[in-house]
């Protein structure tokens, strides 16, 4: 099926910018939709709303330059009323900033949460669904179930490192993942949970416009990757001793 979107670079979510904290980075927007003005709005940067945050017009060219002050999962969005059809349409993405002393993980995903509308963009059935929180899916990089048709894979034993931002614009998200716990967290500028705490967590939870990552491993592969000596189907040897 066949979707218009309105897009930063021709992609919902736009690209994902990822950098560390004291980054400076330097975006061009240049306005090349013929019927409205759009804007750019970076969570991550601190800049003036009504300044490099304001409305272009068609045609027009705008240099953004942020410098990355903190670490985090940060949304970035078109910030043109209005703005739930702006970002329902597509105009949204991440900035992710490394938190200082992060290691290296096996894999490193980032996934953008949002709802996704249907319909002509802007007509009145499809703002109609958005003004009542009725979408026609709730989608991971803009694409309904594409994971479901090409999951991430790792090995067990591997780590991976999920980035989630939330972009809505109106549902946050519960990512939970199944098979395995987070043994690490970083919510929102901040570790709730670190590797040695005696603690797990089962969900990252967000609400709209936040962002954070998840860190696990999976110890045992699906069943239809065991071997005849793996531990299903029963008798099971005792369990290793984690980690
Ligand atoms: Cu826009």
């Amino acid at each position: 099926m066949k979707q218009q979107m309105w897009t930063f670079g021709g992609s919902a979510p736009g690209p994902t910018l990822h950098g560390k904290v004291g980054d400076v980075f330097e975006v061009t927007l240049f306005n090349d939709d013929p019927s409205m003005g759009h804007g750019i709005d970076f969570h991550a940067g601190s800049l003036a709303p009504d300044g490099p945050m304001r409305t272009i017009q068609p045609g027009e060219r705008l240099v953004y330059r942020f410098r990355a002050a903190k670490a985090g999962a940060w949304l970035y969005h078109c910030s043109t009323a209005p703005m739930l059809q702006h970002m329902g349409n597509g105009m949204y993405g991440a900035v992710v900033i490394d938190p200082p002393g992060l290691k290296k993980v096996d894999h490193e995903y980032v996934l953008v949460s949002s709802e996704l509308y249907l319909g002509t963009p802007g007509s009145a059935a499809q703002v109609a669904k958005m003004r009542q929180e009725r979408p026609d899916a709730w989608v991971f990089n803009g694409i309904a179930a594409q994971y479901a048709k090409a999951p991430l894979t790792l090995k067990a034993g591997e780590r991976a490192r999920f980035w989630v931002v939330a972009s809505g614009p109106s549902d946050g998200i519960a990512f939970h993942i199944v098979g395995t716990f987070f043994d690490t967290v970083y919510r929102e500028g901040a570790y709730p949970l670190k590797p040695g705490d005696s603690g797990g967590s089962q969900v990252l939870d967000l609400a709209p416009a936040q962002g954070g990552f998840g860190e696990a491993t999976w110890r045992s592969p699906p069943s239809s990757a065991r071997s005849a000596s793996s531990c299903w189907p029963p008798p099971c040897p005792p369990p290793d001793p984690w980690p």
